[in-house]
Parts: C-alpha cells; structure tokens; sequence
C-alpha cells in the first residue's frame, strides 16, 4: 500500500502526548477521545496507535490484534456514551472521511462516532 504516513500530524502528536487529549477510553492499540469541535452532543474520534493514515490503509496493515481492539473500542465508546441501540441507546452515525475527495484534515485514520441528537439523513 503506497501510503506515507506524517508523523507531524496532530493525532501522531496526542498519541506522543505532546498535545492534550480529552480521553474516553485508551487501550493497548486504541485511543479514543472527544472531538475538539464536536457536531453532536456526542462527538468521539477513535483512533489506532499505530500509523496508519485511513480506513484502507489500517484494514490493509494493521495487525489481527490491533483490527480486534479498535473495534471494541469502538463497541465501548458507543455503551459509553449510551448511544448502543443493542444498549437501548438512540442510536449514531460511524463516519470516516479518507483523501482529498473525502475531505480528511487529520491524515491519522479515526472513525467519528456522532451521537446525542438525531442526526437526519446521511449527506450525500
Ligand atoms: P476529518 O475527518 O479529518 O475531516 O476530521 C478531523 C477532526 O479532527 C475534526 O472533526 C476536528 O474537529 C478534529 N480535531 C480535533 O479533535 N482536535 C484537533 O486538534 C484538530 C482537529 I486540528
């Protein structure tokens, strides 16, 4: 996979905690943390710890184990968050934006979990 990844990016930074992180759930391969600018009352971004830059690139490279955690994670931040419909949460909306058609800031894949309000139909 000819990605490359900069290790300047501002998630690279929070996982060296050279910037500060609002964290809900941290793990072994996973961090996951509330958005600086949050579109819903809920607003997690989950990230690997390892450097992958999108969803393609992580599902290609990352290891089983690392795969496994990220989405546990995520399964813990939806209970956590009481969004789990399986919970009897309301429910969310998982999103991951990749490349410039996209439109991704952060080249460090994160899934955005939006939670908290209804979120009306997906924009396409
Ligand atoms: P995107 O999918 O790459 O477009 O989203 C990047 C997100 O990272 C966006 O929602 C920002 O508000 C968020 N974010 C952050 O949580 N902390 C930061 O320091 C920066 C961006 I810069």
């Amino acid at each position: 996979m000819a990605y490359t990844y900069d290790d300047q990016n501002i998630f690279a930074k929070i996982l060296r905690g050279e910037i500060p992180n609002d964290t809900v759930l941290e793990t072994e391969h996973t961090l996951a943390f509330r958005d600086i600018a949050p579109k819903a009352p809920e607003h997690v971004l989950v990230i690997p710890k390892g450097a992958y830059v999108a969803l393609d690139h992580f599902c290609a490279e990352a290891s089983d184990a690392e795969i496994v955690d990220f989405h546990r994670t995520v399964a813990e931040v939806c209970k956590m968050t009481g969004a789990s419909p399986g919970e009897g949460g309301e429910g969310y909306r998982g999103i991951t934006n990749a490349g410039e058609n996209g439109v991704q800031e952060v080249p460090h894949y994160h899934l955005h979990i939006l939670a908290g309000r209804p979120l009306g139909p997906m924009l396409l």
